[in-house]
């Protein structure tokens, strides 16, 4: 119980242990399809790791003796994430106000049982639970990651693993950059050419590629099944030379310039006088909002050095407009903060002091301080990956902090939560999205998910020991730091 991470807001062990019989079964306390899924996820993951049949069954009057139970409660102290879970010898009972409770709860006690269960072949032998209370619930709402598969494309049953690992640790937003320079990688099915034009190549000519209409519901839907919204972001004014190549029209010049296959950032524009571009965001958020159950649309907006000042600002007001027509809250990095903005805009800090100026205009901000939560950073002058423009994070930097007093002017109330972007111009495979998301991803999830109070870099260090047992088990390539004592 001392290996978790997340760290539990609340944890009593009592020193006992429940041993998971090869009799045991699963009951769920209602016939709720949600329950069920939710007992069979568990049984999935426990059966690979036991061997056991752990039948998935609608609970009868007194049967919980040597069984897990599952069950939706009527108390909402711990809000929609937070559950309760109580081991004793005789029995394991996990409670939640709503369903997403259960399953963070069922990823906590997946971290129970010891780490060679990981591994899929089964294990046939006496499978241990430490016992004890666990009273636990997030500190933010927002808990993500980024992943960007524009500068090299990944393929859906590789970002469907990334999934798994990200439930695994509780974040509940996977960010998916799906457009830049060098990629367009979602099918439009209005302006066809930016998918087929457009994705046709990455950095280096490599990984070219995209998502058809389908494949990426398919991917959404996964993640869903995982309490993981997916965050689509178009990129726009600027990284926007894939969608420039494919359509000369929406260009100022009406001539398209060539697909881009280096690294630079900051040099392309859409033409922000041309009403032909106000049809291509209409038709690309339409598209996509049709394609994404949640909320949020994220319209980019970084690093348009290319676009003048007040043209940036008229753009970037008018495509708000537009997300808000197809019933979507709009999203963008900092920079967004210079246009007038809707209380219910988000804005991503990651660099500069434009998050202050999103506050006061009443916007809330998620925070990804690049020097911090930056997951494409190097760790150090000897990482094989990365860059270092925000400097070298290791594994303590990427802890160490407190998203309350990481920016003055942005307190606890304003910050909706935390992600950490993993820029792929150095990446092309999954084992390098592994190399350096974690251990750091951990780090960041905990930030997230627990109070500021129980966290702590000497007494975490070594907890994350434990979890480079169960990445081994996993096979991911993580990343040896010398700060963590494996
Ligand atoms: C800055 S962070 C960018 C990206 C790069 C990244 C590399 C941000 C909003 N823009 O275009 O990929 O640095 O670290």
């Amino acid at each position: 119980m001392d290996n978790l991470s997340p760290k539990p807001a609340f944890a009593a062990p009592t020193g006992e242990k429940f041993i998971l019989s090869p009799t045991a079964q699963i009951l769920v306390e209602s016939p709720m399809p949600e329950l069920l899924r939710l007992g069979n996820f568990l049984a999935d993951a426990l059966r690979d790791a036991t061997g056991y049949a752990l039948p998935v069954s609608v609970k009868r009057a007194a049967e919980t003796r040597n069984n897990i139970s599952l069950a939706l409660d009527a108390d909402a102290t711990l809000g929609a994430e937070g559950y309760t879970l109580n081991i004793t010898p005789e029995a394991v009972a996990l409670k939640a106000h709503r369903a997403a409770g259960l399953f963070y709860g069922i990823q906590t006690l997946r971290q129970l049982l010891p780490p060679a269960t990981e591994n899929a072949a089964p294990q046939n032998r006496a499978c241990e639970i430490a016992c004890g209370i666990l009273r636990d619930a997030p500190r933010f709402a927002w808990r993500g990651t980024m992943l960007d598969v524009a500068r090299h494309f990944f393929k859906v049953e590789e970002v469907k693993r990334y999934v798994d690992l990200l439930a695994a640790y509780k974040l509940n937003r996977l960010h998916l950059h799906l457009t830049d320079d060098q990629g367009w990688r979602i099918e439009i099915k209005t302006w066809d050419k930016l998918a087929t034009i457009g994705g046709s190549t990455g950095v280096n000519g490599k990984n070219g590629g995209y998502y058809t209409q389908d494949e990426y519901r398919e991917l959404v839907a996964y993640a869903a099944e995982r309490y993981i919204v997916v965050v689509p972001e178009i990129d726009m004014p600027g990284h926007t030379n894939a969608a420039l190549a494919s359509y000369p029209d929406l260009n100022c010049s009406g001539s398209a310039p060539a697909l881009y296959t280096g690294t630079d950032v900051g040099f392309s524009s859409l033409c922000i006088d041309k009403e032909i571009t106000y049809q291509f965001v209409d038709d690309v958020v339409r598209e996509l909002a049709a394609l994404t159950p949640s909320a949020y649309i994220h319209i980019g907006g970084d690093e348009a050095h290319a676009t003048d000042k007040d043209a940036y600002v008229r753009f970037i007001e008018r495509v708000q407009q537009i997300v808000h027509a197809h019933g979507k809250q709009m999203m963008g990095w900092e920079e967004i903060a210079q246009a007038q903005l809707s209380p219910q805009t988000i804005v991503q800090h990651w660099f500069s002091d434009h998050a202050a100026q999103a506050v006061r205009q009443g916007a809330r901000v998620i925070l990804s301080p690049a020097h911090k939560a930056y997951l494409d950073m190097q760790y150090n002058e000897t990482s094989p990956l990365g860059l270092h423009w925000a400097g070298y994070v290791e594994v303590q930097d990427a802890y160490n902090w407190d998203p309350a007093t990481q920016i003055e002017g942005v307190t606890e109330q304003d910050i909706l939560g935390v992600e950490a972007p993993l820029w792929s111009e150095t990446l092309t495979t999954l084992s390098d999205i592994e190399y350096m998301a974690f251990p750091r991803l951990a780090g960041i999830a905990e930030i997230g998910w627990s109070p500021q109070a129980v966290r702590d870099w000497s007494e975490y260090r070594q907890r994350l020991a434990a979890h480079g047992a169960r990445w081994t088990q996993l096979g991911i390539n993580f990343y040896r730091s010398p700060q963590v004592p494996w």
